[in-house]
């Protein structure tokens, strides 16, 4: 007996509902099941797999995701067949779905040439001149993709519509994802995705129960730390202020906007602000999220000023100047921080969407950060905001956000990136556009804020027994004078 999580993964493949339905509609034989057949990134990418997992399975749909946001494939009602030679089949056609993430939907219809699919030892390949061939042999894995050995020709069996081979896959045959769905008749089953992160049902009272978390966090005493200091770093435009909005605006019980967002203040924030997050009492909490200078090439902080802003040595509302980065000398230097003027979390924050095109030169700054932090043992977690542009399902209902696959990719890409743990990668969609609060988007948010406590709170605890060995130390050392 397999379980269930097995099969749940089994069937599921990347397609969405919404897919089928335009899959469907081009068949154009009434309602369709799909059942994953092969998947190259849970059965590996070669040709004799392809056909023991394919062949005799009856009408089959490829598709290929590669790593611009690009859908394209082709659809046969034959059987894949490891026998040699063309097949005809007058039912076969080419389709895109997305070019570059956007929905384009084109299907290339087939010119009943008798060349639709070619069946000899390759991956799925289709027309005379292959207007779609996928791969020959095994492909491995690179770090992000596959570099599929095969080629699109559109354009000899099939009608390419006038629509380039660029403008569907790019022009690479490089793939994140390709599979092959037998396609039956029937009625679908709709099988949601396992989330890929755990957490409570979202109701109320999950919602109710984050903010009691939050509210009743408290630094912890002896370490004369009253509120816990968390700095948030990003490039402009990353949504730094719209996550204290985002924050201040739950506890408040309405749509804030006390930081400046949006893009007119890109060249504006470049003071070192603390924001408090008040309650609708107006009591504060007992921490600020402090807004930064972004991380841009050229006029970013840079390493010794972002050791100052750790250490406490930064005054508050300090107006960062490119031209002249603070120093000692600086009028307003705090030159004896105490433990409320150190930074006890560090949250960079990367907008999702331009994860694949965030410049070196900032992936280095932040990486030589991070170093500095990892000196100090100050605790980083990575806030991945904007999901709601990366994933439809998750922009119609942010509770969705862990059963996107999407998502669940740029968590593990940013991981990587700057080789922080899962765990505190926390992807996060902003108030931004809205009027009102939405009890989803408040629940992801504090439980990203939850989980930005936890880890402020450990480095606390981590202090304290630093200074209770410290202070051991003393003692002994009182003791023998
Ligand atoms: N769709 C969407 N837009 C966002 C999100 N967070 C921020 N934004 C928008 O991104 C832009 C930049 O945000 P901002 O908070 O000013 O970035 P900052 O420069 O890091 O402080 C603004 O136009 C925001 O409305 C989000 O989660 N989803
Ligand atoms: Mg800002």
């Amino acid at each position: 007996m397999e379980s269930n999580a097995t099969r749940l993964r089994k069937m599921g493949g990347r397609l969405t509902n919404k897919d089928m339905d335009q899959l469907e509609q081009w068949i154009g034989t009434g309602p369709k099941s799909f059942t994953l057949l092969y998947a190259i990134t849970r059965d590996g990418c070669n040709a004799t797999t392809f056909h023991q997992k394919c062949d005799n399975q009856g009408a089959t749909v490829t598709v290929l995701y590669n790593p611009h946001g690009s859908v394209y494939g082709g659809y046969t009602s034959e059987s894949w067949a490891n026998n040699g030679g063309y097949r005809d089949d007058a039912d076969a056609f080419l389709y895109q779905l997305y070019y570059s993430k956007n929905p384009q939907c084109t299907k290339f219809p087939y010119n009943y040439d008798g060349n639709a699919t070619y069946t000899a030892g390759f991956g799925p390949t289709f027309g005379s001149n292959h207007d779609l061939e996928t791969f020959q042999g095994t492909i491995k894995k690179t770090q992000h993709f596959f570099a599929l050995n095969g080629y699109m020709s559109i354009g000899g069996s099939y009608d390419s519509q006038g629509i380039s081979v660029n403008q569907i896959n790019n022009g690479t045959m490089n793939v994140t994802e390709l599979e092959v769905y037998r396609v039956a008749d029937g009625q679908r089953r709709i099988v949601p995705n396992k989330p890929w992160r755990k957490t409570k049902r979202w109701n109320k009272r999950f919602l109710h129960e984050l903010t009691e978390d939050i509210v009743s966090f408290k630094p912890i005493p002896n370490l004369d730390v009253t509120e816990a200091r968390i700095l948030m770093i990003g490039p402009v435009g990353a949504g730094k202020s719209s996550f204290y909005n985002t924050i201040n605006s739950i506890f408040r019980g309405r749509i804030t906007q006390r930081a400046n967002s949006g893009s007119a203040e890109q060249s504006l924030t470049t003071a070192y602000t603390p924001y408090f997050v008040r309650e609708r009492s107006g009591a504060n909490q007992n921490f600020l999220l402090c807004d930064t200078r972004g991380l841009e090439e050229a006029q970013g902080l840079d390493v010794l000023e972002c050791n100052y802003l750790l250490e406490g040595n930064v005054p508050e509302y300090y107006q960062f100047n490119p031209a002249s980065p603070i120093s000692e000398d600086t009028d307003g230097f705090v030159r004896n921080p105490t433990p409320n003027d150190k930074v006890h979390c560090v949250v960079f924050v990367m907008d999702s969407t331009t994860l694949e095109v965030l410049p070196t030169k900032i992936i280095q700054k932040m990486k030589s950060f991070q170093s500095l932090m990892n000196q100090k043992g100050i605790p980083q977690a990575l806030l991945l905001t904007k999901i709601d542009k990366l994933c439809k399902d998750v922009q119609n209902d942010v509770s969705q956000v862990f059963r996107s696959k999407t998502v669940e990719e740029h968590v593990e890409k940013a991981s990587q990136l700057l080789g922080l743990p899962r765990g505190n990668v926390l992807p996060v969609k902003n108030y931004e556009n809205e009027m009102q609060l939405e009890d989803t988007i408040s629940i992801l948010a504090l439980l990203t804020l939850r989980q930005i406590l936890y880890f402020t709170q450990d480095y606390m605890e981590n202090m304290m027994d630093k200074m209770a060995v410290v202070r051991r130390k003393m003692e002994k050392v009182n003791v023998k004078n």
